[in-house]
Parts: structure tokens; sequence; C-alpha cells
């Protein structure tokens, strides 16, 4: 194996021209307003809900900030049925909100909340489900909102791996009740720090943007305990600048995509995840599952020697959120109860992608994996 001269990371944010960013600071400085819903923030919220073709998105200061206040925006109490398989965001937010975490497991292709599970898992204190479009593949959401429909459950969607994910056409943001995104400088999108939450009409993003600013609806009326959950004008503003570049970016992951997929298929014992029919992806992350005995090596072995390398993957997402202490004794976080989960979580490596990764890096990493 060959050692690379600098580190590579899973990630790498997508920098936009410094020139440009500076013209924007020149303004925030003359306007002087610095957060609580400035001009920057306004512009932004409009051109990223063309972007997405979505009506109503509220901004937010990161994702979990979000994806905790969606879960009060609908009022969501006692027993909430999740995915281990996703970043302890996803589950730390129901804890924060009093919610009693339920997990079911995932289904084997996509790695998504399986739908037969979820609907086993329904008890009388099962209010909402929140499933995870892990690594942007669309969860089954026509089966998820009949099964939310059936029994009166809300659907809110961590869309944090899914920001331009469409299904024909369609963003996969218009699905389930309410969608949640993170903007973190490691995302496919990113503004710094950020999130927001996708919803359907005006009724919704108003109590979401009053519960964001501490629940004020007027000068000196607050309407329910709310949040400071605001993004503020620099995130905003560079929120902007990245609109610009975004598709350019989406493209070379794209590109990057396709070559690990096309040199990696045929490598014994390294399985990679196909596109879903339909769907157009926007390559957060590039997992790899390896099998021990047909690669003739460990996850974790491969993982130690890439590092070695100076190739520094991520085994996102393990240990599953239910073996964290908080959730371990959950009689939901059993490993006989999630199966699939607790295979795939020994068996994953999320590979470096991000636009500026060269394709002789790719190369020098896929070589590094062939060995
Ligand atoms: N739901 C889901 C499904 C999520 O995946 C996440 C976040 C959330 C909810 C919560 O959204 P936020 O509240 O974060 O908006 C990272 C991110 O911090 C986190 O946003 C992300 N998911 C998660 C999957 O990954 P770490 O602790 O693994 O990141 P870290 O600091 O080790 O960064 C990974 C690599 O990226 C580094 O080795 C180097 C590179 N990097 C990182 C940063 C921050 C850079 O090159 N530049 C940077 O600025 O959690």
């Amino acid at each position: 194996m060959e050692k690379l001269n600098n580190p590579i990371y899973v990630t790498q944010p997508a920098m936009p021209p410094l020139d440009e960013f500076v013209d924007l600071m020149k303004q925030i400085w003359d306007n002087r307003i610095l957060s609580n819903n400035g001009p920057f923030h306004k512009r932004f919220e409009q051109e990223l809900a063309d972007y997405l073709g979505v009506n109503y998105i509220s901004l937010f200061a990161n994702g979990t900030l979000a994806l905790m206040t969606a879960l009060q925006a609908l009022r969501i109490t006692g027993e909430v049925i999740t995915t281990p398989y996703s970043f302890v965001a996803t589950t730390h937010s129901l804890w924060w909100n009093n919610i009693k975490p339920v997990f079911a497991d995932i289904e084997p292709k996509y790695l998504n909340l399986d739908p037969e599970k979820v609907e086993a898992a329904i008890t009388p204190q099962t209010t909402a489900i929140m499933p995870v479009h892990v690594y942007g593949n669309p969860a089954d959401v026509e089966r998820l909102q009949q099964i939310a429909d059936t029994y009166g459950l809300k659907l809110i969607y961590d869309a944090a791996h899914a920001f331009g994910v469409k299904i024909k056409d369609n963003s996969i943001l218009n699905y389930g009740d309410l969608s949640v995104l993170s903007f973190h400088a490691t995302k496919v999108f990113n503004t710094i720090e950020g999130g927001a939450i996708v919803c359907h009409d005006e009724k919704t993003k108003q109590r979401i943007d009053y519960l964001k600013n501490f629940g004020f609806a007027g000068e000196t009326t607050v309407i329910a305990p709310g949040i400071n959950a605001k993004m503020n004008e620099v995130q905003a503003a560079y929120g902007l600048l990245q609109l610009k570049y975004i598709d350019g970016n989406i493209a070379k992951r794209k590109s990057i995509a396709e070559l690990y997929r096309q040199q990696l298929m045929n490598v014994p014992g390294i399985r990679c995840i196909n596109d879903m029919q339909g769907v157009n992806h926007t390559y957060p992350y590039f997992p790899i599952f390896v099998d021990t005995k047909a690669y003739g090596k460990s996850r974790d072995e491969l993982y130690e020697e890439l590092k070695k390398h100076n190739i520094f993957g991520r085994r996102y997402f393990y240990p599953l959120i239910s073996q964290f202490p908080s959730y371990r004794g959950l009689n939901s976080s059993k490993p006989e109860n999630l199966p699939i989960a607790t295979g795939i979580t020994e068996e994953v490596i999320c590979l470096p992608i991000y636009p500026e990764l060269s394709m002789d890096l790719i190369l020098s990493i896929i070589d590094n994996i062939k060995i």
C-alpha cells in the first residue's frame, strides 16, 4: 500500500470564493443587522425554498435544534418509533423532548427503517414515526405514510442527508408532516452550522418560526415556551453564496461515487449501495460494506490500515444509537430486535467524498482497498 502525502478525511466542505464572501460580509457590516430574520435570512429562505422545490421552509442555527423544534411544533409526546442506524442527534432530539425512543430494525438494501418493523412496534403510546433518509436514499415514504394514516401517527423525517434529493422530480422533503435538514460543514450543502424544517402550510410555518424565537408572536406576546434556534445573518449570507455553486458540487460528488462503484464492484467482499431508480442522488456519503470472510480482513482491520495510509474514512454509523449508554437499557435496543442494523454497523466504512477530491486520490484510495 502507498501512503498518501496528506491526510484525506471522510469529507471536507466546499468553500465558496473568498472575495464573494467578503463582499457579503461588507453588506452585513453596513446593515448592522446580525440576526433575528434579517435581510439575508429572508432572501436565503426564499431562494432555498425555490431551489429545493418546497412551499414552506424555516431556517435554523443547526439541524439538532431543528429536530427538537419539529417535535415541539407537532406537540409530540409518548413514544416515537425511530431507527438505530443514524447519527445520535436523531434520537437525542426525542430524549430532549422527554419522548421515549422505540427502535425498529432497518431493511437490508438501503438501510432505512423497515415499515413492517415499524408497524409491529406501534403501541397505544406511539404518537409519531421518525425515519431517516440515510445516506440520502429515500425511506419507503409511501408505505410509511400509509402506516401513519392508518394509526393516526405523525411522520417527521430526519432529512439531514437528503439535501436536493428528489423522487421523480418531486422533492423528498414534500413527504410526511415535517422534514428536517442539516447544513453542517460536513454536509452536501452547508452554512457552516445550520439546518431547516420544511412544512406544508403557512400556519405550521408560523408556529415553527415562533418556537425558534423564544415563542414570541409579537413584541409582548409569547405563545409557547420556545427556544433560541435562529440562523444568523452570516450563516444566511454564506448559504446564499453556497447555493450558487451547489449544482457543480453535487455533479462532482456524483462522478466520484461512480468511479468508486465501478472500481470496487468486483472486489470480493466489498459491497456498495446501488442508486435507487427514479431518484437523483446527491451523494452525501459513500458507504462500503466489508464481508470479513470474502475480503480476508475485517471492517476494522481495513479501517485501521487505511488510517495508516492517511485515509480517514468513518464508520458512519457505528456503534448503533441503541448501544449508547443512554439508550441501551431500552427493550427495543436489544440486538435480537435489530438483527439487520446489528450486522450492518459492523461492516460499514464511509469513504472520502467531497467536490475537491481529485480522481487521482480516489484511485489511490481504491488501490489501498483492492490490496
Ligand atoms: N441527523 C442526522 C442523520 C445527521 O447525520 C446529523 C449530523 C444530524 C441529524 C444533526 O445535524 P447538525 O445538528 O449537526 O446540523 C459530523 C457532523 O458534526 C454532523 O453534523 C453529522 N450529522 C455527522 C454524521 O458527522 P462528526 O463528529 O463525525 O464530525 P467530525 O468533526 O469528526 O468531522 C468529520 C470530518 O470532516 C473530519 O475528520 C474532518 C472533516 N471536517 C469537519 C469539519 C467540522 C472538515 O474538513 N471541516 C470541518 O469544518 O459529526
